[in-house]
């Protein structure tokens, strides 16, 4: 592997991320740091799913519980999964694959996690981390532009021993904008993420090419085979608290969790001041291969396909 091949992981966060930094992010689309959070910060943050998961699973007066998102589990196989909506707000969570959730089982339960949505207000860490920690705000400013904002909180955990895989896919894919310069994800370990337990896997620079085409596969949306290579990809290893920014454009995947440790990760998405959300006609026209349709990830098709 030559130098220019060796990913941009660096030790440490700094209060103000140099130009040299900002620049490798623009060029390479992700920037990756070991330290970021302390480890009072990863147990509060890890701590915070079982809160969660005591709080609302099973607890009919705060959550509605249905049988997976949108009946999808039928179509595809991440889409399978009970799911715990929130009554008053967008918050939800969903449980890996076929696994049975039991109220006498809440620790196992969360421990069997796939999916968080719109957490970022149900715990003062996850408002810190997503809103307030300073040196992850110096970060999004340098390359998103002062006036920056939050787009959505979404979090992936891997359970241990088959985790599902999240496929090849760019995150513009599926976030409906008018522009495709100002949008990044912030992921940060909670557990060591290593190949073995699904790390991030990133193309770099690939973020440049512009929209791929996807399609709904057995497993999920995903970038077709034609346009990924897999052997352009770096594994993002990571130790608990280290942090991973990444372009809206960027693909990136995780494979199965084959390992018995699991991996969980926070992941808080931002639009600079620039980028709003757009008509669904005006960003599908935007997200498009040559011959001017859309190449995203495509609801109506898999709605169809149930
Ligand atoms: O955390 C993961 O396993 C993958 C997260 C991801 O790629 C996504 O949510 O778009």
């Amino acid at each position: 592997m030559n130098a220019a091949k060796l990913p941009a992981i660096y030790a440490t966060l700094p209060d103000r991320p140099d130009a040299a930094m900002v620049q490798r992010y623009h060029e390479e689309g992700y920037l990756a740091f070991t330290s970021v959070l302390t480890p009072q910060e990863v147990k509060e943050a890890s701590d915070g799913i079982n809160q969660l998961v005591h709080k609302y699973a099973f607890n009919e007066a705060l959550t509605e519980h249905v049988g997976g998102i949108g009946t999808y589990g039928k179509a595809i196989k991440n889409g399978r999964g009970m799911l715990f909506k929130s009554r008053t707000s967008d918050f939800h969570f969903q449980v890996e694959g076929t696994y049975e959730a039991r109220p006498d089982r809440l620790d196992e339960l969360a421990d069997n996690i796939r999916k968080f949505h719109s957490y970022a207000k149900e715990l003062p860490i996850y408002d810190f981390l997503a809103h307030q920690h300073p040196r992850l705000q110096a970060l999004l400013a340098a390359v998103l532009g002062e006036g920056f904002r939050p787009y959505s909180s979404m979090a992936l955990c891997k359970p241990a021993n088959g985790g599902a895989e999240k496929p090849w896919h760019q995150d513009l894919a599926y976030f409906e904008v008018n522009r495709f310069d100002g949008v990044c994800g912030v992921w940060i370990a909670l557990d060591r993420a290593t190949v073995a337990n699904g790390c991030m896997h990133v193309i770099p620079g690939g973020h440049r090419q512009g929209p791929r085409k996807h399609e709904w596969s057995k497993v999920d949306c995903e970038i077709i085979t034609q346009e990924i290579n897999p052997a352009d990809a770096v594994p993002i290893e990571l130790p608990p608290g280290g942090v991973l920014i990444f372009h809206g454009l960027l693909p990136h995947e995780t494979p199965v969790n084959n390992s018995d440790l699991r991996r969980r990760a926070l992941q808080f998405h931002y639009q600079s001041a620039a980028t709003q959300i757009a008509p669904q006609e005006e960003y599908r026209r935007k997200f498009a291969g040559p011959d001017g349709l859309f190449i995203g990830c495509d609801y109506a098709k898999l709605e169809k396909s149930k």
